[in-house]
């Protein structure tokens, strides 16, 4: 079979190509516009921003090729970017043409009653037979096809299934004749979303091959609002990876950013900084334990990676490429995602360093320092919009805003609530008189942001940082806690509450997970999109699965399928 995947250079493409490896489907990609002619089938897996997709397809010569292609009536399958593009035109890049095989537009959600990006697993409810159960399936997104057979009547006709958000209903997955196109990612939707793969190409060439100007028979159903959406809290398993003494990458787990064992004060084996770094395992292994155990989502931070390039730091990039053939749903990377210079005086922009995480299998990457940096810069400039420059801006635009998280690490900074007068009065925390922690009894503190893993404290708020951060194109914030990390103690639902108050991009909760009623602690009182453990899954101390069956019994949506 002439399977054919089509890469318009830029998106991560790797997470397909690995499913269909997984799966044991060869196939080659589509270079020139003759590789065509050469594909029986072909797979467009989009990720990205509409215009890059559409800029990059014609500056290459190839939309003219996939038109041609895909009306030719061989099969056709669209993901995201790659069904978008089926579409008239985006409101995310109004001056730029999709092909116009389904005849409507792309439109950005209403983000007055919910948090955009779409971000999550959410369920695909098949248009034609509803009563056939939903699957969930990877969604990450800010614009849709609404689903509107009044208004609409010809474009819903082409929709397979669909998926509410808040109080929108939209088109989550197109077919007709030999078009199939998904608004999710199922090669980020773990089994669920590589049985939906294999299937397609399983079916047989000839029935997936049809026209696609078949007259409409039916109108298009109505589907009705449920009272709630099926998105669900994602829970991530997250991994701290640095070089041990011998030069070995390994995960580690700090307390309060401390990597190294705690040495007996006067022991001969004691060094300057402490004692060996914690060694709770190797990186793949352990993403691959979390993923199979049920992890909607792992992310790995190379916390010392601010001290060299990261391009320079192969073993990184191993360590990506060989989760991203294990893990089939999301992959986040961090640590060093920043302009830099290579020690031989080359000069790498972030977008560069970003890329090749992506080229590795990353699906988002994670950016701490430099986005402290570049949110001060904002705030400097006195403007509401950032000049472009920044590495969030450069990803962003190249990648979607999707593709790019700030992780943040906060450190609480206690002052005296009757004398502080300082820029972060309004955003001071009183802790009450009665609380249990003796850190937040009678005390009063603002949460500063710091870089480098926490070694530098800078005078800009978490508000400020946050706030800025989404202006420059950020899809969503990871909250650590530098106080919280490592201890046990549970979320810091006040940092908490004050971040997802200043933000419409999700959010995700970070540090102190100790036991599984902080998870339902954290999406009861907070709001958070999505709750980040570290040490209670390393050390074994609780289950993915037991966090899940705890969340459901509290009434807290979450993916509990796992194959
Ligand atoms: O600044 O862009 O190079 O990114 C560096 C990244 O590395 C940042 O995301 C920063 O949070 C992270 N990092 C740097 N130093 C450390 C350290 O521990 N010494 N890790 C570090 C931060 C926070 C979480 C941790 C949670 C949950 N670790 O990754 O997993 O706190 O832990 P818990 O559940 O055990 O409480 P840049």
């Amino acid at each position: 079979m002439g399977l054919y995947l089509l890469d318009y250079g830029a998106g991560n493409v790797q997470s397909l190509a690995n499913s269909l490896s997984k799966l044991g489907h060869s196939f080659e990609w589509i270079s020139s516009p003759a590789d065509f002619h050469k594909a029986t089938s072909l797979i467009f897996p989009g990720v990205g921003a509409f215009e890059t997709a559409v800029e990059n397809l014609t500056k290459k010569g190839l939309l003219e090729p996939l038109r041609e292609y895909i009306q030719s009536g061989k099969p056709y399958f669209g993901i995201c970017i790659g069904m978008q593009v089926l579409f008239q035109s985006s409101a995310e890049s109004p001056n730029f043409y999709g092909l116009g095989i389904v005849p409507t537009t792309i439109d950005r959600f209403d983000d007055s009653d919910k948090t955009v990006p779409h971000m999550g697993w959410n369920s695909a409810d098949l248009v034609q037979t509803p009563d056939v159960g939903p699957a969930f399936y990877y969604f990450v997104h800010s614009y849709c096809a609404k689903y509107s057979p009044t208004d609409r009547p010809e474009a819903a006709s082409w929709a397979y299934t669909t998926t509410q958000y808040g109080g929108e209903i939209f088109i989550s997955s197109v077919r007709k004749g030999n078009v199939f196109g998904t608004q999710f990612h199922p090669e980020k939707s773990g089994a669920a979303g590589l049985a939906l793969i294999d299937n397609w190409l399983r079916t047989p060439e000839a029935e997936r091959s049809a026209g696609i100007s078949k007259p409409v028979s039916l109108p298009p159903p109505t589907v009705s609002l449920k009272p709630r959406d099926n998105l669900s809290k994602r829970i991530i398993a997250c991994m701290d990876v640095r070089s041990d003494d011998d030069g070995n990458l390994i995960v580690t787990k700090g307390d309060q950013y401390d990597v190294r064992e705690k040495v007996p004060s006067g022991s001969s084996m004691q060094v300057k900084t402490g004692g060996a770094v914690r060694n709770l395992g190797k990186p793949v292994t352990l993403a691959s334990k979390y993923y199979a155990a049920g992890a909607d989502e792992i992310c790995l931070l190379n916390i010392t990676s601010f001290r060299h390039s990261p391009l320079q730091d192969q073993p990184m990039l191993a360590v990506v490429r060989a989760a991203a053939k294990y893990v089939f749903v999301p992959l986040t990377i961090g640590g060093g995602i920043k302009d830099t210079v290579d020690p031989d005086g080359t000069k790498r922009s972030a977008l560069e360093v970003a890329s090749e995480y992506f080229r590795a299998g990353a699906d988002k990457v994670s950016i701490g320092s430099d986005a402290v940096y570049a949110a001060e810069k904002l705030l400097v400039s006195g403007q509401n919009h950032g000049d472009g420059t920044s590495s969030i801006a450069t990803i962003a635009h190249t990648y979607g805003r999707q593709a790019v998280v700030v992780s943040i690490d906060p450190r609480r900074v206690y002052v005296d609530a009757v004398t502080y007068n300082g820029p972060h009065k309004d955003e001071l925390i009183h802790g009450s008189p009665e609380s249990i922690l003796e850190s937040d009894r009678g005390k009063s503190w603002w949460y500063a942001c710091t870089v480098s893993g926490g070694r530098e404290t800078r005078s800009i708020s978490v508000c400020q940082l946050a706030r800025a951060v989404e202006v420059l194109g950020a899809g969503e914030i990871l909250v650590n806690s530098i106080d919280r990390d490592g201890t046990g103690l549970g979320f810091d639902s006040d940092l908490l509450r004050l971040v997802k108050g200043s933000v419409k991009v999700p959010v995700v909760a970070s540090s102190g997970a100790g036991k599984k009623e902080h998870f339902s602690e954290v999406f009861e009182q907070t709001g958070v999109e999505a709750a980040l453990a570290a040490g209670i899954f390393h050390r074994g101390e609780v289950d993915i699965g037991e966090v899940k069956e705890h969340l459901t019994h509290n009434n807290i949506k979450v993916r509990t399928y796992v194959a």
